[in-house]
Formats: structure tokens, C-alpha cells, sequence
């Protein structure tokens, strides 16, 4: 007989437990849930080896969205043990009441989609088969173990051999027993210790040397568990705000700006405060640059070498084949003096790998290890290997294992083009890995559970990811993956662990604040990105479209919890703009600097001037007008990009100060500025440049700065000018474009603050209507200098500058217009964190050369 139901939830864990209570109780949906365990508690239900616990502190490793749940139950451990985890989840199902939507002890055999009534057929190994319209695949991410297979032999073994994923409920007792563990990953290295107390003997078989820091484990105390029950939602106020989905200290920016006494004294501490505080609060370019992760990899070998006497011994567990943190981080207590004990023995079977399991023993290197018990600490077939063992089959009979055999394709880590109304919880490609996995699951379901009830509320049939959509959203992954140290690692991240599985991009590297904008950004423009009955928005959400670099800039500004612009103060604007300087790359060497003043329209100003050490002049010379909306900016804020300039195209850069409003408003800016194309083309040859031979340039409102100088050095028998080079440059004041509309909430640069940054400069509205003020007003667009327009993508400027472009070669000035994909707003000043800032140089480089080649051929 075939059941019909609205729902079905596989996984009785954090995720199921949590789902089958959204859609039953807040949807009122008739639900039901599976699991092949005997009761709830996902994994927590299964890993009941000695030792298990988490290592996120409990109080934030727990469920947030139910203040009962949170009042009433108290942990009494700093980071709880597997027992009184289960003993949670238990609670929490038995306060939900959802053991009763649950069948248990059943194992999902497939999943089936039929595309005639748009339902899931799903089948059980129970006998009993369901139609559900939704699915929410809610089996966790390390919760199908590796095979045995690896090891040749094992069947053969006498003795015991124990799986810590599959752990007897009963326990095991160790004593008097010779035991051998293979795998040395979270759970191998929270396991040993307590082993190595009750065995006659422990040999550890290790594969590849693991990192691992104290978790500094305690007791919490009944004043402390009174304290985090009545102030549980302050404690975790910020947590989605934070990287790991935990409100730890934010770390410093580099590990290689500040000096080794510094950073030890810094390691020490996090060191001692334990568990992810090293990786987490240490130094923001850890995982990102192989010479800042080198300052904390080695720190920890050290420490490996403190603890463990036999320096050979040490040598072997210190860690020389990937970065730190590019494996899942793994926490200890006692791991390392763990091997000081004449009881436990440490085999290096990368040296000598793993011949055979013998019936008394595992053979290594030509020597038998005789042994009564073998325990298998080897991990899983994670992230995809949960959803591919579910028998899935969505549209025209195509498999989840077919459609995703070169790894997985998702979108938004929740949904993949062709599975309809299949939600995914913390799925390929999602933030999870690196997020507080209950908080990472609580927004999953609350996103599968709204994205629900949107189909019902419009009568809908179905909702899935948009192919094109996915394919944006991937690309964009792989390249946050590719800008970080993970890829370095054979880890189950990249799925390297598996033997025959693709390595691939399962993880989202960018961090939950990141990643939960982006899944914001989707949901707040009506789903963009999904299909709804086969209809999807056109536009993706802006904050998947940017380029990978920006979109990592873009995470660090969300976690630093920047203000938008369009709040701050004047005085919080400008040190906003300013911190900008920090994520340019850093001054370049062999750049000549000199800072000098220029007479500009009202007082005297300071100007900078860079000039390449190696090549010969007299040079071209391009003078930079900073942006930073009228109101912010400096030339101290653009130095390092201004010496990139000089250096990268051979050029002298003149960089003059001007002066800002609201203090010096319209037409101060645009007098000083073109003040100094006027000094700059009388003095620049005492400092070695061409006066011939002079461009403008400027960013946003700099941008406009340049273009308006280039007119006014036309209309007022100025100096003739070689080229203009407006990037991303605000033009109309009253512009209504569609890219102020598309990405009228940034990134980066909202609309609203570009209007109220220009408006400022105004002073009175009626100002926009002077050419000096709107470029694309003047009268004539001929007989400017040549002019490179470089726009960026995501950007509510875009359009004016294009359009600008477009004006200019109609109006016959050689005008070429480039669209920096995936670029925003100010992305030039993120050379340090963006590789494809480069695009901006390499293209100012082609543009000019031609009139550079021109104007010397003419002279
Ligand atoms: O698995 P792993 P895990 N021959 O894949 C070795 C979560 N977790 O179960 O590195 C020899 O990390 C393998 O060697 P190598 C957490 O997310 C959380 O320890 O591949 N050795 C490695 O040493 C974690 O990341 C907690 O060379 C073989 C080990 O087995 C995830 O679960 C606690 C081998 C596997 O390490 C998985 O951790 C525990 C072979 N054929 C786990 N195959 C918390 O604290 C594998 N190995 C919350």
C-alpha cells in the first residue's frame, strides 16, 4: 500500500528532528520521517566511541530557535560528551514531540520523482512505500562510513574489529587487550587517549601526521549554567555573524604584518583558550597564505615536539604534507603524551604502508603488529556520499549518482536543477563545513520550510534550483575554494579520502556570513536563482554574480559587521574609505615617491608623485584623482594602488589631494582638480615625466573628476590631454538606470549612498545640471581625448559609465568601454585580496600604449 503524505524527512538528527517540527507544527504538513537508527540522534546516536564529543562549546552547539529548548537544558561540559548529546537530541524530539512522525529502525531504499503528478515516490526497506510532494534529505554530512574494502583482509581477522561510526551500545571493554587503531582524524585523535588507558597495549597505524590543539575541556559550573540559560540569546547574538557559526574573537588581519613575539604571544593564548580559537581567532590570512598558515603550522609542530619525548616519534606525528586547518581541524586531550606511554606504540605507514590484515594481526613493511582488537577510525564518505546512498532519481530518470558523478552540482548548497521540491539540508557546496553545524542546519530548514509554504501559498507545484543559476553558483565556489590553502589537503573537504571519488568543490569556503547574504539576497528577490513551476526570475542575486575575490572582501566586511555607508557619519565614512588602503596590495618596491603641493583653486595642496626606479624617461604621466564620494578619500588611501600604476605600466603618477565636501562643496573638487592637470602639465617635466604625454584618470567620483577635467582642459585652452580613464565613475547625479536599480543594495556601494555621497558634494540639487557636476551634460562630447571607460559588473554605477562611453564615441571621441565581470564598486583599492584587480592595470596598459606610441611618433 502507498501512503500519501505532504512530506518526508530522512535523518532523525540535529536536521530531522528540527524539520519534522517546522513543517508538521508551524506548516501543518502531514510529515514523515525515517531513520535506520532505533531512535533520534543522527550521529550523536551512532559515534559512541570512547572519547566522542564535540568541539564546539556546547552552550552554541546546540539548537537556537526554540527558547524552551535553550532554558531548560543545561550542559555540564564546556564541550559535551557523546552521551549527553544523544541525551539532548533525545530531549528535544520527546519536547517536540516528533518520535511519533518518525519510523524508525527503517533505512530509505530510493527516492523516486514522478513527473505526471509531481510527487516523490519514496521506497523503504521496510516494505512500505510513500508519496510525498517535498523531500527534505536531512541525513547529515559524516554519516556513511568508509568501506571496509580498503584493507585486504579484514575478513579474516580473529579478533574484534570495532567501527567508530557503527560504536556497540554496550560498549567495549579494552582491558588486557592489544589493540590497533588506524586513522588519526578527529575521531582517531579524541578516541586513542582513552583507549591507550584501558588496553594492554595501543599501536596507532598513521597514514598521514594530523594537526591537533587542545580542546581545553571543563566542567561548567552551576553558577555558569544558571548564567547561560537566562542569557543564552546574548551569548549567541553573533554566531551567525561569525565565521565558524560561533561568536570567537575576530582574528587579526595577518599573521605576517605583526612581528614573531607578537604572534607567538597571540598563538600561546589561543593555544590555551583551546578548541578553534587557533584557527579561527589567530590571523584572517591563515588559510589563505601559505606563508601565514606556515607561522602556525610550525608553532604547532613545535609544541608537537614539547610533548612527546622520543624526538623520532615526534618527527613522525609532525605534520609536513598540507597547511594547517586544510583538514578539519582536530582538538585533543592528552593525544600527544599519549605516546610518552610504554603502552602505545606509533607505526608510520606512509613509510611502510599497510600490507595486510592477517588473522592475528596487520602486517606493515614486511612485520606483523599481532593484535586482539582493530579499530577502524576512518572516516566517511562524506558531504555527497549520505545523499547518493538514497537511491535518488529525479526528472526523466536521471540519477543524483549520474548528474553528480564528477562531483557535486547544487545551488546554494540546497537544491539541484533537475530534483525538484528535494531539499538538501547543509548539502554539496553549503556553508556547513565550516559552520556551527546545528545553526548551519537551523537555517537550512528554515529555508526549505519557507520555500515551502511559498509554493503553497501560490499554488504552486514545484520549486527547484535553475541550472543556469547552479552553474554561476558553482563557478563562484570553486573559485572561493581556490583562493584558500584547502585544496593543499587529501581531506574529506575535497573528497580525497575516498578511493575512486572525484575530487571536486563540496565546500562553501567563505564563511556563514557570506554565504547566508547570498541565500538572503535569493530570497529577498522573490527566490532568484529557482524555478517555480518552471518560471525563475532573469536576474540572479547580485551577491552571486561577483567575483570570488571581492566575494571573500565582501564575507570580512560582513563579519566585521561594517556599517553600510549610507549610515555612517561623516567622520565613520571617511575612515571607512580609508580603511581601504588595507586591502590594496602593499607598496610595490622600486617605486620613486615624492610628496610635494600644487597651488590649487583655493589653497595650497599636497600631490604625490611615483615614479618607476628602472625605466628610462621622460615618462607619460597619468594623474589620479582618488574616489571615495566627494565627502572621503585621500591620496594616502590610494598609495599603494597609485606606486602599482607607476610600476606595473612604467608611467609617472601624479596623485593630487583636493578638497572634500561637505566642507568645500561643489565646484571646489572639480577647481582643485583641474588646478592640478594645469600644474602638473607645467612642473611634471622637473620630475622626469612628458607633458605631451599626459592622461587622466579617477575612480567613482574621482572618476567624474577626470572626465570633467578632460572637458574643462578642452573648453579652457588647457593642456592637451593623451587620454581619459574613468573607472567605474559616478557621471549623472540624476541618473535612472536599471544598474542602480539591480544593485541598488551594493555590493559595496549601495545606490542610496552614492546619491547621498554625491548630493552632499551638490549642495544644492540644482547643481547636477551643470556639465561640471554631470559630464554627460556638456554641450559637446567631440574633440575630448580618447577615453577607456572600465566599468564594473555589479556595480549601481555600471550603467552611467557605459552610457557615458556610448555618448562619447557618438559624439566621435575613440571611446572603448570594458565590463570587469563579476567586479564592484571600489574594487580597484582590493588588489591584496582580489587576483583579478590585475584586469584593471593589464587593460589601462593596452589602451594606452597605441596613444602613447601616437603622441611619440607625432612629437
Ligand atoms: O575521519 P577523517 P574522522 N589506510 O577522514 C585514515 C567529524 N568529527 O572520522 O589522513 C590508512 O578525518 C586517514 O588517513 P589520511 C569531523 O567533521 C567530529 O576522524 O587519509 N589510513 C585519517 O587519519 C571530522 O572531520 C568530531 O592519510 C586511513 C583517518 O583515517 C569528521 O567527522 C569528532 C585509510 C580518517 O580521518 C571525520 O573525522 C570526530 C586507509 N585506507 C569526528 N583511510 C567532533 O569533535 C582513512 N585513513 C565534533
Amino acid at each position: 500500500m502507498t501512503n500519501q503524505i505532504d512530506a518526508v524527512v530522512i535523518g532523525a538528527g540535529f536536521a530531522g528532528i528540527y524539520a519534522v517540527h517546522k513543517l508538521r507544527d508551524e506548516l501543518g504538513l502531514k510529515v514523515q520521517g525515517f531513520d535506520v537508527a532505533a531512535g533520534p540522534g543522527g550521529t550523536w546516536y551512532w559515534n559512541r566511541y570512547p572519547g566522542a564529543r564535540c568541539d564546539i562549546p556546547s552552550v552554541h552547539y546546540s539548537y537556537s530557535f526554540s527558547d524552551e529548548i535553550q532554558r531548560e537544558w543545561k550542559w555540564s561540559e564546556r564541550y559535551a560528551a557523546q552521551p549527553e548529546i544523544l541525551r539532548y537530541l533525545e530531549f528535544a524530539a520527546d519536547k517536540l514531540d516528533v518520535r511519533r512522525s518518525f519510523s524508525f529502525n527503517t533505512r530509505v531504499t530510493s527516492v523516486v520523482w514522478n513527473d505526471a503528478d509531481s510527487r516523490w515516490t519514496i521506497e523503504t526497506d521496510t516494505g512500505k512505500t510513500y508519496t510525498a510532494r517535498f523531500v527534505i534529505a536531512a541525513g547529515g554530512n559524516v554519516s556513511i562510513a568508509k568501506s571496509r574494502s580498503e584493507f585486504p583482509g579484514i575478513d579474516q581477522f580473529k579478533g574484534k574489529v570495532l567501527a567508530t561510526s557503527n560504536w556497540p551500545h554496550e560498549g567495549f571493554d579494552f582491558a588486557g587487550k592489544r589493540v590497533g587503531v588506524i586513522g588519526t582524524g578527529s575521531t582517531g585523535i579524541q578516541m586513542t587517549p582513552e583507549i591507550a588507558r584501558q588496553a594492554k597495549h595501543v599501536t596507532v597505524f598513521q597514514r598521514t601526521p594530523n594537526f591537533a590543539v587542545p580542546l581545553a575541556n571543563a566542567d561548567i559550573s552551576p553558577e555558569e549554567q544558571t548564567y547561560n540559560t537566562e542569557n543564552w540569546k546574548q551569548i549567541r547574538d553573533k554566531s551567525r555573524d561569525r565565521f565558524m557559526g560561533v561568536p570567537f574573537e575576530s582574528p587579526e588581519p595577518s599573521a605576517l604584518a605583526v612581528s614573531s613575539e607578537e604572534r607567538r604571544a597571540r598563538f600561546d593564548r589561543l593555544w590555551k583558550e583551546g578548541g578553534f580559537r587557533l584557527v579561527v581567532s589567530s590571523y584572517g590570512d591563515i588559510l589563505t597564505d601559505e606563508r601565514a598558515n606556515e607561522t602556525v603550522a610550525e608553532y604547532v609542530r613545535e609544541k608537537i615536539r614539547e610533548r612527546v619525548r622520543d624526538p623520532k616519534v615526534a618527527d613522525i606525528l609532525c605534520p609536513d604534507d598540507h597547511p594547517y586547518g586544510t583538514k578539519r581541524a582536530a582538538m585533543e586531550t592528552d593525544y600527544f603524551d599519549m605516546f610518552n606511554r610504554d603502552n602505545v606504540r606509533l607505526v608510520d605507514i606512509r613509510a611502510a604502508p599497510i600490507e595486510q590484515i592477517t588473522e592475528t594481526g596487520i602486517r606493515t613493511g614486511g612485520k606483523e603488529h599481532e593484535l586482539d582488537v582493530i579499530v577502524l577510525a576512518t572516516g566517511f564518505d562524506a558531504i555527497t556520499g549520505p545523499l547518493l546512498h538514497l537511491g535518488v532519481v529525479g526528472r526523466e530518470g536521471v540519477t543524483l549518482n549520474e548528474r553528480w558523478k564528477n562531483g557535486p552540482r547544487s545551488y546554494l548548497g540546497i537544491a539541484t536543477a533537475g530534483f525538484p521540491n528535494l531539499f538538501t539540508i547543509t548539502g554539496p557546496t553549503s556553508a556547513v563545513t565550516l559552520y556551527n553545524n546545528p545553526l548551519a542546519i537551523e537555517d537550512h530548514v528554515d529555508f526549505a520550510s519557507d520555500a515551502i509554504q511559498h509554493v503553497l501559498d501560490h499554488g504552486a507545484s514545484t520549486f527547484e534550483a535553475d541550472e543556469a543559476a547552479e552553474n554561476v553558483w558553482h563557478e563562484l565556489v570553486d573559485g572561493l575554494l581556490h583562493l584558500t590553502l584547502f585544496p593543499r589537503a587529501n581531506s574529506w573537504y575535497m573528497g580525497a579520502n575516498v578511493p575512486g571519488k572525484p575530487r571536486a568543490t563540496f565546500m562553501f569556503a567563505g564563511g556563514a556570513p557570506l554565504y547566508r547574504a547570498m541565500v538572503a539576497d535569493s530570497v529577498n528577490n522573490g527566490y532568484a536563482g529557482f524555478k517555480i513551476d518552471g518560471a525563475s526570475k532573469k536576474a540572479l542575486p547580485a551577491l552571486i554574480q561577483i567575483d570570488p575575490g571581492v566575494a571573500m572582501v565582501v564575507g570580512a566586511m560582513l563579519m566585521q559587521d561594517t556599517k553600510p555607508l549610507e549610515d555612517c557619519t561623516l567622520d565613520e565614512a571617511r575612515a571607512a574609505v580609508e580603511s581601504f588602503v588595507m586591502l590594496q596590495k602593499s607598496v610595490p618596491e622600486g617605486v620613486h615617491q615624492v610628496e610635494t603641493t600644487y597651488r590649487g583653486a583655493a589653497d595650497e595642496r599636497r600631490v604625490k608623485i611615483y615614479k618607476p626606479d628602472d625605466v628610462e624617461g621622460p615618462l607619460p604621466v597619468i594623474i589620479f584623482f582618488h574616489g571615495g564620494g566627494f565627502i572621503a578619500g585621500s591620496i594616502d588611501m590610494c598609495a599603494p594602488a597609485c606606486a602599482a600604476l607607476a610600476k606595473e605600466l612604467g608611467v609617472i603618477v601624479v596623485a593630487p589631494s583636493y578638497r572634500l565636501a561637505p566642507e568645500a562643496p561643489f565646484p571646489a573638487a572639480t577647481d582643485d582638480t583641474y588646478a592640478a592637470v594645469c600644474w602638473t602639465a607645467e612642473n611634471i617635466s622637473n620630475h622626469g615625466g612628458n607633458p605631451e604625454q599626459i592622461a587622466v584618470m579617477g575612480d567613482s567620483a574621482g572618476g567624474l573628476l577626470a572626465a570633467v577635467a578632460a572637458q574643462r582642459a578642452r573648453d579652457e585652452n588647457g593642456p592637451e590631454l593623451m587620454a581619459q580613464i574613468l573607472l567605474y565613475p559616478a557621471i549623472d547625479a540624476e541618473a535612472k538606470t536599471a544598474s542602480r536599480k539591480e544593485f541598488a543594495a551594493g555590493p559595496v556601494l549601495s545606490t542610496a549612498a552614492a546619491q547621498g555621497m554625491l548630493l552632499t558634494y551638490l549642495d544644492d540639487p540644482e547643481n547636477a545640471k551643470s556639465p561640471l557636476a554631470s559630464p554627460s551634460r556638456a554641450s559637446s562630447l567631440k574633440d575630448l581625448p580618447p577615453a577607456l571607460i572600465l566599468s564594473a559588473e555589479c556595480d549601481p554605477l555600471r550603467d552611467e559609465g557605459e552610457d557615458y562611453g556610448r555618448a562619447l564615441e557618438a559624439a566621435g571621441t575613440p571611446t572603448q568601454v570594458l565590463r570587469l565581470k563579476g567586479m564592484v564598486h571600489a574594487a580597484y583599492y582590493m588588489s591584496g585580496h582580489v587576483p583579478r584587480v590585475s584586469e584593471f592595470n593589464a587593460a589601462i596598459s593596452r589602451f594606452l600604449q597605441p596613444l602613447r606610441n601616437r603622441v611619440a611618433a607625432e612629437a
